[in-house]
């Protein structure tokens, strides 16, 4: 079985991603990209647009910011994003987007169906707010940036890095499943019975914390949730693992 290693994570984990899918560069280049998009394979950001796009059925042609060799701030790609970070989605004839939750707002209102927000004004507050726990007090924690500030002003070696995620990670993960557990609007997913926006986000998050072995059996309802998303096409043809740029199953 092909077997693919990030940090302590295989691709061989079970129930989290289709068999049989292909990783997109032993797939022919798309040829009707509504889209491009600058992403880099495991970042949660450009995560959360993959799955977007394809729950709205949209094709983006990705170009690739190899964010371990600070491509991100590249004279050209600052020309992109002046603040040097991925997601950047380019619609032919418009600037540049970015901010991962602006996009996804884009994504909905141009596309509305199928929705990725409830139809109701309290659902998707609701919705929102889990999404703003992950994405923006959670994410900005994680990012290189931050490890590289830590390291030369802090002191951060390797393992205080990590230390520093899991203690970030895990405090975000078990305030949402304490939420979320709770919640009778809880359902399959993060809000009912259908994917939404903050499902993306969880999915995005919850990527980082396998990578970093974080135990999800403490968070049973945000593991059932995950397992859920990966069972369904949109969210498993995004997986970072098959992503190119990817760790090679001989890596
Ligand atoms: N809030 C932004 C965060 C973007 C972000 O921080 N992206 C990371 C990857 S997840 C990045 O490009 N980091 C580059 C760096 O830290 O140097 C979003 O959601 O799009």
């Amino acid at each position: 079985m092909e077997r693919i290693t990030y940090r302590s994570w295989t691709l061989e984990q079970p129930g989290l991603i289709l068999p049989g899918l292909k990783r997109r560069q032993d797939l022919p280049l798309s040829t009707n990209a509504d889209f491009e998009l600058y992403a880099f394979w495991r970042t949660a950001a450009t995560h959360r647009v993959r799955i977007a796009l394809n729950m709205k059925g949209l094709v983006a042609h990705e170009r690739f910011v190899d964010l371990d060799k600070g491509e991100q701030r590249s004279p050209a790609y600052l020309a992109i994003s002046t603040a040097g970070v991925i997601p950047a989605l380019v619609e032919n004839g418009y600037p540049p987007l970015t901010q991962s939750m602006a996009i996804l707002e884009f994504l909905e209102e141009k596309v509305p169906n199928p929705p990725l927000l409830p139809s109701d004004l309290h659902g998707r507050a609701r919705v929102r707010s889990i999404c703003a726990l992950l994405v923006t007090d959670t994410n900005p924690l994680l990012p290189p940036r931050v490890k590289k500030y830590l390291a030369s002003q802090g002191g951060f070696d390797e393992a205080a890095w990590d230390a520093w995620q899991v203690h970030w990670l895990t405090s975000s993960l078990e305030s949402l499943e304490r939420h979320l557990v709770t919640d009778p609007q809880t359902g399959q997913f993060c809000h009912g019975d259908t994917p939404t926006m903050a499902d993306i986000c969880l999915v995005s998050i919850v990527f980082r914390a396998q990578a970093l072995q974080i135990d999800l059996n403490r968070t049973p309802t945000l593991r059932n949730i995950v397992a859920n998303c990966a069972a369904l096409d949109a969210f498993a043809r995004a997986h970072p693992f098959l992503q190119e740029g990817a760790p090679s199953p001989k890596d």
